[in-house]
């Protein structure tokens, strides 16, 4: 049957610098297929952009009303916009190593909703990389409009596998009860309990009820499965888990993991320093800001500045939210939600993200610029070269962004021999309020 040979491809836009560049089937407008005749045959790329029939103006809001297809970091908002794709491409290249690394981290997460918010972030900047933001926002961008840009379905299956590989190397950890905030949807209000029986339309089970996430806990349940989920292929589950760590250490250690291993191969007198013992001390950026009134969209973006060429700043990290962000006004003003919404601020800790700085470091080492990671080179170095600018595009509320808070810590970390084991971090992070402070 043909159903049983269907696949739908993933894209692991996680893999960094151990994979491809934005793959050109997203980008080049035509494609070359074999026909229903056997025969080659070159057609309009699917995966290119969708076509509106047309675009629907009474259902559309501007300016996606007035756009004929789906537009990749677009020229314009006009009728006669075009995609960048040029513009994508050298996004990615900008951002993979930081999405990378991002999901490395949330491999680490103590708990299932730590690990979802983490994945969540980082599949956010796949959003932000190939729509952009305002002035030139595509349709991947904006979260009501994303699920027409033809990519949506391979960039989420890989979202959903890298979820799934989770639960395999964590099968204890599961959906813990939590308010959504303001983060609802058409189908969730805002400040609703989310938690693992909560029913989620528009999903169907069967005529009568929707899924349910513990009606799909394990995916083999909707009928399909990755290749790293393919349990059957191990004669017990403890081994398939071991396999499942393995490919998590293998595809998603940190970058300053091969870097090191590399350095340290080649015995190169001038890196050999930078691991002691097989350990190096990692550095984080941690950001918070109070969970209410945040704008739905937006990326903070840190960089190094001042460096002594060639280039004067980089870019070393981003933290990108992406929320429907529905701002239901007449409901805001209802009693009952207005209570949620002041037991909400009480209760939750602030929206928390990090970024791993440690690979923009090794950079900056290898340029000569900083002498090692430890404290006494790096703390100096960070407070006179780190900033970071909050970016919310044109039509987005300013909010509570001015209360973010930006804080530098070390983590010591050591390196096993072994390829298919994971990194083993000390259980102890030093902060350094003083690199941040004058900011
Ligand atoms: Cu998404």
């Amino acid at each position: 049957m043909a159903a049983d040979a269907f696949r739908i491809p993933y894209w692991d836009w996680a893999l960094g610098q151990q994979g491809e560049e934005f793959p050109d089937i997203f980008t080049t407008p035509l494609a070359t297929v074999i026909g229903p005749d056997g025969n080659q045959q070159t057609i309009p790329n699917p995966l290119y952009q969708y076509q509106f029939h047309p675009a629907s103006s009474s259902d559309f809001e501007s300016p996606w009303a007035q756009m004929n297809t789906t537009l990749r970091c677009p020229t314009s908002h006009a009728f006669d916009a075009e995609s960048q794709q040029q513009m994508v491409r050298a996004h990615y290249m900008t951002y993979r190593r930081g999405i990378h690394d991002g999901v490395a981290k949330a491999f680490s997460s103590a708990t299932y909703n730590a690990f979802a918010s983490e994945l969540e972030i980082h599949h956010g900047t796949v959003h932000f990389l190939a729509g952009c933001m305002d002035p030139y926002a595509g349709h991947f961008w904006d979260t009501e409009y994303s699920a027409f840009d033809p990519i949506f379905m391979i960039v989420h299956a890989n979202a959903d596998r890298l979820m799934a590989m989770y639960q395999a190397a964590h099968p204890n950890n599961w959906v813990e009860p939590k308010n959504s905030g303001e983060t609802g949807n058409f189908w969730i209000p805002n400040f609703s309990n989310l938690h693992a029986d909560l029913p989620m339309p528009p999903f169907w089970k069967d005529g009568q009820n929707f899924y349910t996430p513990n009606d799909i806990r394990n995916v083999s349940v909707l009928g399909y499965a990755y290749p790293e989920t393919q349990y059957w292929l191990y004669p017990t589950t403890e081994y398939w888990r071991m396999a499942v760590n393995e490919s998590i250490a293998r595809y998603y250690s940190p970058s300053a993991r091969g870097t090191l291993t590399a350095l340290s191969d080649m015995g190169s007198s001038s890196t050999t320093h930078l691991l002691a013992d097989t350990t190096f001390t990692d550095w984080i950026i941690k950001t918070k800001t109070p969970v209410l009134d945040l704008p739905s969209k937006f990326y903070v973006v840190f960089s190094f500045v001042g460096l002594p060429s060639p280039e004067k700043s980089i870019e070393v990290g981003t933290w990108t939210r992406q929320t429907t962000g529905r701002r239901d006004t007449q409901a805001r003003s209802h009693y009952s939600v207005n209570r949620n919404r002041r037991s909400y601020a009480h209760n939750q800790p602030d929206l928390e993200n990090t970024i791993s700085l440690t690979s923009s470091l090794l950079d900056q080492v290898m340029a000569g610029n900083l002498k090692s990671l430890s404290a006494a080179d790096v703390v100096p170095y960070l407070t006179k070269h780190l900033t970071w600018q909050v970016i919310t595009g044109k039509d987005l509320i300013q909010g509570k962004m001015q209360d973010i808070t930006v804080e530098v810590l070390s983590t010591e970390v050591r390196i096993p021999d072994d390829p298919t084991q994971a990194l083993e971090y000390s259980s102890h992070s030093t902060p350094y309020p003083e690199v941040t402070d004058k900011q």
